[in-house]
C-alpha cells in the first residue's frame, strides 16, 4: 500500500481519508475537488461530497464495498484489479484446506500446551479422493480447481450457467452439489444475487462430514446456521477467511477445534498487494490521460 500511494503521489496531488485525524473535516476542505479515488469504501452519502469525482479505482477484484448503482447514476467510472490475486487467494484456499483436513493449527497448539507428552495427536482426514464443489468457478475458482485436482480431488463446480469446455460436472442447483460434495469453497462475487447463498438449507446438505470453506464475502452464508451447526457436529467443519461483520467474529467459534480461522488474507501477500497497487495506479493514470482503462467494470 505504502509503494501504491507513493506511486500516486508521483503523479497526483494524494489525501488520505483513511489516516485523516478529522475525515470530515478533511471532506468539508478537499472534498469539493476530488476528481479520483484509489480504494476503499465508497457510499452514497460519501459520493455527495465528491461533486467532481470522475473514478473510483478498487484495490481488489470485489467491489461490493462500492455503492455502484449510485457510482453508475453518476457516469463516474469504476476499476477493480482481477487476474492479480487469482494466485494467492487460491494458494491460501488449498492451504486452508489442509490445515483444517489435518488439523495443523490445532497441531502446533497441541505441541504448545505440551500436550503431546501424555500421548498422540491422533489420525485425521486427507484430500486425496474427495469431492470438491466449487461456487463460482471464475479466475480464482479455475486456478483452485487445477490446485485440487493436482492433490487428487474430484472437482465439480455450481454458477448461474453451465461453461461449456470446463471439464468438471455442473451442478445446476447449489443444494445438489453440497450434497454431493465433501468440500465446498465459496468464491463467487459479493453482491444481491449472492447474499445467503449458502443456506441452512445448503449446509444441511454438506452435512456431518462436509466442510465449508468461505473465501468470497461472510454475508453469502447464513453465518447463525453456520455457527449453530459447527457447535451441534451437524456441519463437519469451516475454514474461513471472511465474515458477516469482520473483524467481529462469533465467540463460538473461538473455541470449535472443527475450524480453521483466518483474518481476510485472501490476497494478502506483499507481492499480490504490489500487484493490485500497480493496477490501481495504472487504472488512474490511464484514465487522467485520456487513455482506455486498464480494467474497467464500467
Ligand atoms: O454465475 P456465472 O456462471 O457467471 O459464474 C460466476 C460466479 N457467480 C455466481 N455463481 C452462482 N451464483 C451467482 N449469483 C453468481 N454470480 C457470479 O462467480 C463466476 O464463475 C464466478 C466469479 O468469477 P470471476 O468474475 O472471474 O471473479 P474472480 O476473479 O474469480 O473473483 C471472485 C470473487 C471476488 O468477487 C471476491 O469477492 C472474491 O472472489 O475474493
Amino acid at each position: 500500500m505504502k509503494s501504491c500511494i507513493d506511486a500516486l503521489k508521483q503523479r497526483f496531488t494524494v489525501h488520505n481519508l483513511a489516516t485523516a485525524t478529522d475525515p470530515e473535516a478533511l471532506l468539508r476542505e478537499v472534498g469539493p475537488e476530488i476528481r479520483g479515488i484509489a480504494g476503499g469504501k465508497v457510499s452514497a452519502a460519501l459520493l455527495e461530497k465528491l461533486p467532481k469525482l470522475e473514478i473510483i479505482a478498487v484495490s481488489g477484484v470485489g467491489y461490493d464495498s462500492v455503492d455502484a448503482a449510485a457510482v453508475k447514476a453518476r457516469n463516474i467510472r469504476l476499476t477493480n484489479t482481477p487476474g492479480v490475486l487469482t494466485d494467492a487467494v487460491a494458494e491460501l484456499t488449498i492451504g486452508m484446506m489442509i490445515a483444517l483436513s489435518r488439523r495443523i493449527p490445532q497441531g502446533d497448539r497441541f505441541i504448545r500446551d505440551r500436550k503431546w507428552l501424555d500421548g498422540a495427536f491422533g489420525n485425521w482426514s486427507e484430500l486425496k479422493g474427495k469431492t470438491l464443489g466449487i461456487l463460482g468457478l471464475g479466475r480464482i475458482g479455475k486456478e483452485i480447481a487445477n490446485l485440487a485436482a493436482a492433490l487428487k480431488m474430484h472437482v465439480v463446480y455450481h454458477g448461474r450457467t453451465e461453461q461449456k469446455g470446463a471439464p468438471y460436472p455442473y451442478f445446476e442447483n447449489v443444494v445438489a452439489m453440497a450434497r454431493a460434495s465433501d468440500w465446498l469453497v465459496v468464491i463467487a462475487p459479493g453482491n444481491a444475487s449472492t447474499t445467503g447463498i449458502i443456506s441452512r438449507e445448503v449446509l444441511e446438505a454438506l452435512g456431518p462430514k462436509g466442510v465449508l470453506v468461505n473465501m468470497a464475502r461472510g454475508n453469502m452464508v447464513d453465518q447463525d446456521a453456520l455457527v449453530e451447526m459447527l457447535v451441534s457436529k451437524q456441519l463437519g467443519g469451516a475454514a474461513l477467511d471472511v465474515f458477516d461483520k469482520e473483524p467481529a467474529v462469533p465467540d463460538a467459534l473461538l473455541d470449535l477445534d472443527n475450524v480453521v480461522l483466518s483474518p481476510h488474507q485472501g490476497s494478502r501477500t506483499e507481492e499480490t498487494r504490489a500487484a493490485v497497487g500497480d493496477m490501481v495506479v495504472a487504472n488512474l493514470t490511464a484514465h487522467f490521460a485520456g487513455k482506455p482503462l486498464i480494467s474497467a467494470i464500467f
